[in-house]
């Protein structure tokens, strides 16, 4: 693909409650994501953080959840998105909670489609409708279907942004009761910890980029929380028996392998949680890899 990467910050944490996601986009800046693309021979282009409303100010839409700023934001990312593609940029973008991946996946797919592999312990597959908590993280894959706040559907371009048969979740762990229902209705291919517990990740990884072979362009939406909270302890929500370092490591090895990596999300990242930037150094490493980054 590209040469040019372009890293695109997005300090968003309206999506969920917890404090200090916001904060995630220096936390991957001072691991070094920048320097370790460079090392790759990429020619790395920072474009800073998008302008994202403080929760603090935004008192008067609390009772909607933040619906109309995320959805601001979200069109923000898009355009950025778009464009980065349109340039010829491999675009990165630092989230921020994953609510931000409306707006990114939709930028990314505005003139060409692609496939999507989603890393996360959960689906983010609840609708208004289906959801416990009311966080809108939890309802960004929904609405890149089509599902849910109209507002967030039409984000960038009106309707649905992906098809069921684009998306593969991996590391899945944690579903809301009629999320459940939701997601096994979809046709969404999921590989659960227990796929990948009996399988390998290397199995695991395989198939799923033999399902989204269909496309010539592959966007990676990883949230930390995919990973065993006992190696990124820096993230909001934590879901115990999660992917290993080294599972997760396997997994950008063999999508750089194939050469289809053209976007890439890194969200959920909670320095305030964190221990030494741990999460965020991480992060950085597992980009390296899905960049080609190769042990030998
Ligand atoms: C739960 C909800 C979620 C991310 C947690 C959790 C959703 N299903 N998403 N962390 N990234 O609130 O809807
Ligand atoms: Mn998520
Ligand atoms: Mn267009
Ligand atoms: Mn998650």
């Amino acid at each position: 693909m590209e040469n040019s990467v372009r890293m695109i910050g997005v300090p968003v944490d309206l999506g969920q409650e917890q404090r200090g996601v916001d904060l995630g986009p220096g936390a991957l800046r001072y691991a070094g994501l920048a320097a370790r693309l460079s090392g790759l021979g990429y020619l790395v282009e920072d474009m800073g953080n998008l302008p994202v409303p403080v929760r603090d100010v935004l008192g008067a839409e609390r009772e909607q959840r933040y619906l109309p700023s995320i959805t601001a934001v979200c069109e923000t990312v898009y355009r950025a998105g778009a464009s980065a593609v349109a340039q010829g940029y491999l675009p990165i973008f630092m989230g921020g909670d994953h609510s931000m991946s409306v707006g990114s996946i939709g930028g990314v797919t505005d003139e060409h489609p692609a496939a999507v592999i989603w890393v996360d312990a959960h689906a983010d597959f609840n609708t208004p409708q289906s959801t416990i908590t009311g966080n809108i993280h939890g309802m960004a894959l929904a609405a890149l279907l089509g599902e849910g706040f109209p507002e967030l559907v039409d984000v960038g371009r009106p309707g649905p942004k992906l098809h069921a048969s684009d998306i593969v979740i991996i590391g899945l762990r944690e579903l809301d009761p009629q999320e459940r229902v939701r997601l096994r209705e979809s046709g969404i291919m999921a590989y659960t910890m227990r796929d990948i517990d009996e399988r390998g990740m290397a199995a695991v990884a395989r198939e799923a980029l033999g399902r989204l072979a269909h496309r010539t362009r592959l966007h990676v939406s990883l949230d930390l929380d995919g990973l065993d909270p006992l190696e990124v302890p820096g993230v909001g929500t934590t879901a115990p028996g999660g992917i290993t370092y080294r599972e997760a490591q396997l997994l950008m090895e063999i999508i750089a392998d194939s050469g289809l990596l053209s976007s890439m999300d890194i969200v959920e990242i909670n320095p305030i949680l964190d221990n030494s930037n741990r999460t965020a150094k991480i992060a950085v490493e597992l980009a390296a890899s899905a960049f080609g980054a190769a042990i030998l």
